[in-house]
């Protein structure tokens, strides 16, 4: 009971239910986090598993459904390019993974994160890692994530037996389309599953018209297969994405590509007690991006055309075994990510230079984890430590550029673009085995973050920042620092019959984190190459990436009570504050307090929900950032669920049912100039529009 009704607002699917392969269930509750959707979940103390295809559908962007969990708020730099924002921070911060696979995005301002190779149909399950990642989860300053995708799973006999599991829906509000899913066959010895999807949308509607540059495409296809042989089981996992032209609002840009492929070889073996564990993994992305084909072409001598790509290349092997009364886990990784951006101007051949160029990022890592029971309390403790390196190549430039870039290029060739750092984490997590429905919960964790190569390698001012989207101009620094955090975290978990509560609260000391501080102390005055160029392209007071000091603060919580009848409510709280420790001011794009809460009226097969979704205004906004303050507002929603019939399900909604004009403060400022929002405005939300699923699996 406890399970099924915090699935209600927050659900995940009911795996069984729905037919789907079976995942692995064997985390504790206490580590793991829920999603405001309806269905049924299954989480943890350490865990918290959200599914697409049992939450409304409000976009095609998973990050939509990690943005309904304790903690969690969405990044919203277009319909494709959502980030995930997690307790504050966002960006390559937080260790996010889909099918359990870490690589480096290609787009430099992040138009490609993570989550987007993961489209919705193609998702069973986002497994959300509660308040910091496991070490053995790689590297990572905080949260975490896994987008795990659908598969046809191993049966428990010798003869093929078929399985499905597809999704088909639409929303009327941009025209949109999701479809997708994965068939396949499988005996107790091989399984083999074939996956598709296919997403495509116009320009979003709402109240004052059009949001011009949020039509979007993209394909995927691909496939999952395992061998359980006498050696020990083999899987291989093969995907292609092609994205296609889609609008991004807050950036100088629209994506008009990404052509990714991703190879992942799973090795498994048992030796007596011990489990063996190893994988190689692939994925290499290609982007192009431009400013004319998706938006008003600036003038011929304006235009650009950006290419991007990253190439990651990795392997992690692991062993587990019984040891010290617990169990023990010990396991070596790493991975080579490759970066190159070339901005073109297609109407001058002579006009290309390389701000990224060449820049090769080695890592090697090792971890010891053990998980069991310390003085009757579960434990978790883990180490690790990884070695990296990193160099960029010669910065390339056409005989059109200008002097003041060829004379930075010349620089940053001549200067050392090579380094390395040592990065450590250590994670100690406990939590009790629930008593009279209590289970207490507490984390302590150091972890570090290594600077990313925008933030070393920005040798030419432009509009880069890794997605922050926040208008500025950026330089790099070759000396920056890694990123030390000390993380507490305490909370319980409470489940009665009929009611449970979830409240955690968290304090995330940060040194060295780093940002954008003023370029000089002399604000305003141009008297630097730098600030030249950064003038001339329209910012006049650039920012250099540097570390700071930093502290997140805040708690969250997920709660619902199921009243006598057929009428429950589920709600979902966060409030975080983000601000800098060296001087007056907050941090960049931090969700403001928001409240989720739910009434659902519940009968066997079907269920209505009627939502609400309240938002403080920001006013704490970063002065350095330039950051605009937003207004507060609220959103209704109706959505219901009804299961036809054996793996049949039908979900429909309205979304935003009074047709208010909302503006999100995640979601960026509009800079395309077209459309019916105001340039230098934030992107509003959706207008009033209808959603329907059809879900069906076996
Ligand atoms: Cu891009």
């Amino acid at each position: 009971m406890f399970l099924k009704s915090i699935a209600l607002l927050l659900g995940g699917t009911s795996l069984a239910a729905l037919g789907a392969p079976a995942l692995a269930q064997d985390a504790d509750p206490a580590l793991q986090d829920v999603i405001i959707v309806t269905g049924s979940r299954v989480d943890n103390a350490t865990e918290l598993r959200v599914s697409p295809d049992a939450a409304p559908v409000f976009g095609n962007d998973v990050t939509l459904l990690t943005a309904r969990t304790p903690g969690g708020a969405r990044i919203g730099n277009g319909e494709l390019s959502g980030q995930m924002q997690y307790r504050g921070l966002f960006g390559e911060r937080l260790n996010l993974r889909v099918n359990g696979q870490r690589f480096a995005s290609g787009g430099p301002n992040l138009m490609d994160p993570v989550f987007h190779y993961a489209p919705a149909p193609l998702v069973q399950a986002v497994v959300i890692d509660r308040g910091v990642s496991p070490v053995s989860s790689g590297p990572g300053l905080a949260g975490g994530a896994d987008a795990v995708f659908k598969r046809v799973n191993y049966s428990d006999n010798e003869t093929p037996s078929f399985g499905y599991d597809f999704s088909l829906g639409g929303r009327s509000v941009n025209e949109s389309l999701a479809t997708g899913g994965v068939f396949g066959a499988s005996t107790q010895d091989w399984r083999l599953s074939l996956l598709g999807s296919w997403e495509e949308g116009d320009d979003t509607e709402f109240a004052d018209g059009t949001i011009a540059g949020t039509a979007f495409e993209r394909g995927v296809y691909g496939l999952s297969g395992g061998l359980r042989t006498d050696l020990g089981e083999i899987t291989l996992d093969l995907r292609r994405q092609n994205t296609g032209p889609s609008g991004n609002p807050p950036f100088p840009m629209d994506i008009i590509y990404f052509d990714t492929d991703f190879a992942r070889l799973g090795y498994t073996n048992t030796f007596g007690a011990a489990t063996f564990e190893a994988s190689l993994h692939y994925t290499d992305v290609a982007h192009l991006m431009n400013n004319f084909s998706q938006r008003p072409a600036p003038p011929a001598m304006r235009q650009r055309a950006t290419f991007a790509d990253a190439t990651t290349r990795g392997f992690d092997a692991s062993l587990a075994f019984s040891a010290f009364g617990g169990d023990l886990s010990i396991g070596l990784d790493g991975d080579v990510a490759e970066h190159n951006v070339t901005i073109t101007n297609p109407n001058n051949l002579g006009f290309f230079v390389t701000p990224f160029p060449q820049i090769e990022i080695d890592r090697s890592g090792g971890f010891v984890e053990w998980t069991g029971v310390m003085a009757g309390i579960n434990t978790e403790l883990g180490l690790r430590i990884d070695q990296n390196s990193f160099e960029a190549g010669d910065a390339i430039t056409g005989p059109a550029l200008p002097m003041g870039p060829l004379n930075l290029a010349a620089a940053f060739n001549d200067a050392d673009t090579s380094g390395e750092d040592t990065i450590l984490d250590a994670v100690a997590r406990i939590w009790t085995d629930p008593k009279n429905g209590l289970s207490w919960r507490a984390t302590l964790a150091h972890k570090q973050q290594m600077p990313g190569y925008i933030q070393r390698f920005g040798w030419l001012p432009i509009n880069a920042s890794g997605g922050l989207a926040d208008g500025n101009i950026y330089v790099g620094d070759l000396m920056l620092e890694p990123e030390t955090a000390l993380i507490a975290e305490a909370g319980f978990d409470y489940a009665s019959t009929n009611a449970y509560l979830r409240p955690t609260v968290f304090l995330r000391q940060i040194d060295d984190y780093i940002q954008g501080v003023p370029f000089d102390d002399t604000v305003g005055v141009i008297n630097s190459p730098v600030e030249m160029i950064a003038s001339m392209n329209g910012d006049p007071t650039p920012l250099r990436w540097a570390n700071v000091d930093a502290r997140l603060y805040g708690f969250d919580l997920d709660a619902g009570y199921d009243f006598d009848g057929p009428l429950r409510v589920d709600g979902v709280i966060n409030v975080v504050r983000g601000e800098r420790r060296d001087i007056v001011d907050n941090l960049y794009r931090v969700a403001p307090p928001n409240l989720t809460l739910g009434l659902t009226w519940e009968s066997a097969a079907w269920s209505i929900t009627l939502e609400g979704r309240a938002v403080a205004e920001q006013d704490k906004v970063s002065r350095t950032n330039s950051e605009i303050e937003t207004d507060a507002y609220a959103v209704v929603s109706l959505y219901g669920d009804w299961h036809v019939g054996d793996g049949v399900r039908l979900s429909a909604g309205v979304e935003n049912l009074f047709d208010e004009i909302y503006r999100d403060h995640l979601s960026g400022y509009n800079r395309n100039g077209f459309g019916d929002v105001p340039v230098g405005e934030r992107i509003p939300g959706a207008g009033r529009g209808l959603f329907l699923r059809l879900s069906f699996a076996n």
